[in-house]
């Protein structure tokens, strides 16, 4: 067991013991209740992200992503579904804007790759209001984070749902395409009876900095389902052979997106002190 605690200052012998034990290769459950014990010391505590502190005071992820302004990004999709899967919370995906598409096949192509694996994916535009009053059904009940780029529309999608809120939006960047950073405070909105959403500022990326690189395959849900076949237990689909993963994809059964963005996963892991 490793013991933390914010008492005192730390050696950096300490210290390089406590990054040790968050970067080892096991103890997934035990390196969770470090990042989330209230007493985990000032530099470890800096580098985790407001949302995954979030963790244990919500049920659900509504990740939010949009249409040309900004384009969709679905690298970090995958990121807030490994945040997901590590925490146990369901998953639900938005993809927003679709007004502003002449052709909706490539929203309803990236729409089938989450749902062939099991997420459920709503499509609307807060302009016109299609697709809201599903996406807000599927909020009911829950306690739900809001998670995505800034700019992609989290909180014009809850003024859409409940326009009684006036929660203030911001045009994107004409020449960037990216949001201005408009929802800068958490905010809990009592969206109908038991269900609250929280309103976040919009993040660019997504780290983790209690996951090994090895144990990155444990948070694509398709490749756990896969591993069983894989020829070594402990595969990770990279450069083993017999790898049920990569079968799957050269067979066009794992998208190549989602295996593109595991490698990216992987890499940053690597890199991630
Ligand atoms: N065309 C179109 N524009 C939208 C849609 N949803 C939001 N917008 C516009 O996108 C811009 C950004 O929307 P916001 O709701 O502020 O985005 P956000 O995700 O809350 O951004 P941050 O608070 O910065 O994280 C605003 O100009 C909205 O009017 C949509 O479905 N279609
Ligand atoms: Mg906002
Ligand atoms: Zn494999």
């Amino acid at each position: 067991m490793c013991q933390i605690t914010s008492m005192g200052r730390l050696t950096k012998k300490q210290k390089r013991r406590i990054r040790h034990f968050l970067k080892a290769k096991a103890g997934i459950d035990q390196k969770k209740e470090i990042i989330h014990s209230g007493d985990v010391p000032k530099y470890i505590a800096r580098h985790i992200p407001f949302i995954r502190r979030l963790a244990r005071n919500i049920d659900q992820l509504l990740i939010v992503s949009s249409f040309v302004e900004p384009p969709i990004k679905t690298g970090l999709i995958d990121r807030f579904l490994v945040l997901a899967e590590l925490e146990q919370l369901k998953a639900i995906i938005c993809l927003n804007k679709i007004d502003l598409l002449e052709d909706l096949s490539e929203a309803q192509e990236i729409a089938e790759m989450y749902r062939k694996i099991g997420y459920p994916v709503y499509l609307t535009s807060a302009s016109s209001g299609e697709g809201i009053h599903e996406l807000f059904e599927a909020l009911k009940g829950h306690d739900t984070a809001l998670a995505g780029h800034s700019g992609v529309g989290k909180s014009s999608l809850l003024n859409a749902m409940a326009p009684e809120l006036k929660i203030h939006v911001n045009e994107v960047s004409p020449s960037t395409k990216k949001g201005r950073h408009t929802t800068t405070r958490v905010k809990v909105y009592e969206m109908a009876p038991a269900t609250r959403v929280i309103d976040l500022p919009g993040l660019k990326l997504l780290d983790f900095i209690d996951i090994h690189y090895a144990e990155a395959r444990l948070f694509y849900r398709e490749f756990v389902e896969l591993a069983d076949n894989c020829k070594f237990n402990d595969c990770q689909h990279i450069t083993e052979d017999q790898c049920a993963v990569k079968e799957a994809l050269a067979r066009g059964e794992v998208h190549p997106l989602r295996y593109e963005s595991y490698l990216n996963l992987v890499d940053s892991l690597k890199n991630f002190a």
